[in-house]
């Protein structure tokens, strides 16, 4: 049995009281995907897990995901590790939901805080459940229809760019031709309706004729202060995010600092 402390903001939960280390019992997985669903992220700290114990609790959420373009831990493919300091800055700039190029994006992902700058580095939630529920019945009615585009060559564009990137993401760019999505989605678990754009991945609204304006429009709509969450890591805290109902980014004030983040993806 563990404790759900609901974090003052609109979505977010802190697990106290489960060792991640130790074997987790069915009831408490099953409790903890009620809680990832209904609170849309969930933190815990002090969880000094290894690379098995991470593989291990991902597993027990559904089948793992590689990622096409970032490093992994060597015996763990499924461990993508995130690492900036002064020589590498971070390069994820934008809110996102990861890996929305997909046909079936991820379910969510369980990332943890190995090495955490003194200074800076928090991560931000944003609720698109909440988002949603603000629209006004207007909107609510002309996005119910609409779909958009996600592309994994528009949110990797950067990376591209860089010298030898094409050559080094060929593979991954064949594989992620761009997908379409609806931009109102149901949970499957909650059942509530959530606003699936997200700045990094969606181009653009399948036959838009207003030229980008309802996009913009829901950018600034999904980007509000109001609907977020600000998590700050220690070493070894985790962060478990719904990645069918939250966006994120990272806050990128530590650098030049070394930050080191290891993820899990966990398929839908
Ligand atoms: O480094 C972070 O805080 C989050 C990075 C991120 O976008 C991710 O792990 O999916
Ligand atoms: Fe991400």
């Amino acid at each position: 049995m563990f404790h759900i402390e609901k974090t003052e903001y609109q979505l977010g939960a802190y697990i106290n009281g489960l060792d991640l280390t130790k074997s987790v019992s069915d009831e408490d997985f099953n409790n903890l995907y009620k809680a990832l669903s209904e609170n849309e992220v969930l933190f815990f700290r002090d969880q000094n897990i290894s690379h098995a114990d991470h593989r291990r609790i991902a597993s027990a959420f559904g089948s793992m995901q590689t990622h096409p373009a970032y490093p992994t831990i060597e015996g763990y493919p499924e461990i993508t590790v995130l690492e900036n300091d002064e020589d590498n800055p971070s390069k994820i700039e934008e809110w996102h939901t990861d890996m929305t190029f997909k046909k079936n994006p991820p379910l969510g992902s369980i990332l943890i805080g190995k090495i955490i700058p003194e200074t800076g580095g928090d991560t931000l939630f944003s609720s698109l459940s909440k988002a949603y529920d603000d629209l006004s019945q207007d909107w609510k009615m002309k996005l119910e229809n609409m779909n958009a585009i996600h592309s994994f060559e528009f949110g990797f564009k950067e990376s591209l760019a860089e010298e030898g990137g094409r050559e080094r993401l060929a593979q991954a760019l064949k594989e992620n031709p761009p997908v379409s999505h609806p931009i109102i989605k149901k949970h499957p678990v909650t059942g509530r309706k959530i606003i699936y754009v997200n700045k990094l991945f969606t181009s653009h609204i399948e036959g838009d004729d207003e030229s980008g304006s309802i996009l913009k429009f829901l950018f600034e709509h999904i980007h509000q202060d109001k609907y977020q969450c600000r998590f700050s890591w220690e070493n070894n805290s985790i962060a478990f995010w719904d990645n069918r109902s939250v966006l994120h980014k990272p806050v990128n004030d530590y650098w030049p600092q070394l930050r080191r983040m290891e993820r899990i993806t966990i398929e839908s």
